[in-house]
């Protein structure tokens, strides 16, 4: 079997994975909406980003989060928390129980925002703008410090797009070519008050991101196939550095920003 056919997607592996992006929407609801609070619909428009990638691109070793040689898996949109500990009881990290029961009460490791109290989390984040520039420096860690093959992946919201310091961050990654590095953009088109500046000109998005130096791929970011092809492409060829732009609307919540549960800890 070539290279090229083992990373075509089977059918039944589709399946799985939408069935999988499905349960993560289910959970970021069960414990927002058990909390009472936390951000839901920011969970549930990146659900399939995240299925693809905790399935098929990121490596870690779950049981093993000091391992030297994982990737590093950062929401610097770290408000859509409740999809990051999905992710983690998809795993096998943490348990139905604790993923419902503790999301957001108090002396609980599972915060509003994710910490580093969390041994899978490296920084902590929920600040807009901070995740990201975090990621480039462990990037550069692991590229010209430590020379470890892992590979960062960081989620990053439309609306955060408007802090500086993830353009910043864009600008050190083209700089220092930083092929180990991915910045996804869950451009579902909202802010917390409404649409974002730019909503859906995913063309403008993408100007701007090669404007410093990176790799931009668009992709509609609830397409399995595509969704994977485009990040396995890297691996195909001499790795660049890339961002990687996913448009999506928070599927399974037709009135998304409106439904959103409260806002405690934002
Ligand atoms: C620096 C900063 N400013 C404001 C906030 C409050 N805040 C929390 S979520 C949010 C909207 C985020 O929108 P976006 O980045 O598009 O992510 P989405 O929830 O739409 O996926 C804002 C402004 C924050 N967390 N950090």
């Amino acid at each position: 079997m070539t290279m090229e056919a083992e990373r075509t997607l089977r059918e039944e592996e589709i399946s799985q994975l939408g069935e999988l992006a499905a349960q993560l929407r289910v959970d970021a609801i069960r414990c927002s909406t058990r909390a009472g609070s936390g951000h839901p619909t920011s969970s549930l428009s990146a659900a399939d980003l995240l299925a693809v990638l905790i399935s098929r691109h990121l490596r870690y070793d779950w049981a093993d989060p000091r391992s030297r040689a994982n990737d590093h898996l950062i929401f610097s949109k770290g408000h859509a928390s409740p999809l990051l500990y999905a992710c983690f009881k998809a795993v096998g990290a943490i348990t139905d129980q604790e993923l419902v029961d503790t999301y957001r009460q108090f002396g609980s490791r599972l915060q509003g925002h994710p910490t580093p109290a969390l041994p899978w989390v490296d920084v902590a984040t929920g600040s807009l703008g901070q995740g990201l520039p975090a990621g480039v420096g462990i990037a550069l860690a692991g590229r010209y410090l430590d020379h470890l093959p892992f590979h960062v992946w960081a989620l990053c919201g439309d609306s955060e797009m408007a802090e500086g310091s993830i353009w910043e961050a864009l600008d050190k990654a083209g700089h220092y070519a930083l092929g180990n590095l991915t910045a996804i953009v869950d451009v579902n088109r909202f802010g917390q008050r409404g649409p974002t500046e730019l909503e859906w000109d995913l063309d403008t998005y993408r100007r701007r991101v090669e404007a410093f130096g990176c790799q931009a791929i668009v992709i509609d970011g609830h397409d399995l196939v595509a969704i994977d092809e485009r990040w396995a492409a890297p691996g195909r060829r001499p790795a660049r550095r890339w961002c990687s732009p996913g448009r999506s609307r928070a599927r399974g919540c037709p009135r998304s920003r409106t439904s959103r549960a409260g806002t405690a800890s934002r």
